[in-house]
């Protein structure tokens, strides 16, 4: 499988469950400013909707969102990273997939744009931050969103909260965030994967 990313972008969830699930991989980096592989090939070739994370899968084949691929790479290796599917553990675990990507991850997209103005920026802060509010009462209770095992709804939430030290948002009003970020981030697999991409200082 060879994974494509960028730096620390929702890709980076994607990057960690392949760490964490010890299969093999490659990485291959993609400018998201010029859309651009490093050499030189367009990405849009690759994935037209032109972001990341996209799978290239061991058949030629590719597969993109990363709730989706983040699946695909923990049903590798079933039992790890993610409950059978059809279970409701699994439907459980989709529920966080599903929140994360809509209410969090699109949620905080406005923030990225240079365009946004300011007072948006504020309304986006304050409406993920209710989001925030509604996760810290699941992790104030468990180390890990589903329970005591770290899975890919983990990787996910972590990659999304981790976007605080470039997006200019602090954490202190959710403490137990904080230190969920901080639990991760001490995992082994985890700490490989934020070395790969250069963000061992920004996590
Ligand atoms: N729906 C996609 C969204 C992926 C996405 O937003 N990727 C961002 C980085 S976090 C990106 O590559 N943006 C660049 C672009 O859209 O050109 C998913 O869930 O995977």
């Amino acid at each position: 499988m060879k994974l494509y990313y960028a730096p620390g972008a929702c890709s980076l969830a994607a990057h960690i469950a392949l760490q964490e699930s010890g299969l093999p991989f490659s990485l291959e980096r993609v400018d998201l400013r010029t859309h651009k592989t490093p050499d030189g090939r367009d990405y849009y070739a690759i994935n037209p909707k032109g972001y990341v994370p996209t799978l290239a899968l061991d058949d030629g084949s590719r597969l993109t969102e990363a709730a989706v691929v983040l699946q695909y790479i923990a049903d590798r290796k079933p039992g790890t990273l993610a409950p059978a599917f059809g279970s409701i553990e699994r439907y459980r675990l989709m529920e966080w997939l599903n929140f994360i990507a809509t209410e969090l991850h699109k949620g905080l997209g406005p923030l990225w744009k240079p365009t946004t103005p300011d007072a948006y920026k504020a309304t986006v802060v304050e409406a993920v931050g209710n989001r925030f509010d509604y996760v810290v009462k699941t992790l104030g209770a468990q180390p890990y969103l589903t329970g005591s095992n770290f899975t890919i709804a983990d990787a996910y939430l972590f990659t999304i909260v981790n976007w605080h030290h470039f997006l200019k948002f602090d954490l202190d009003r959710w403490p137990v965030l904080a230190q969920f970020q901080a639990r991760v981030a001490a995992r082994p697999k985890v700490r490989k994967a934020l070395e790969a991409e250069h963000l061992l200082k920004a996590a």
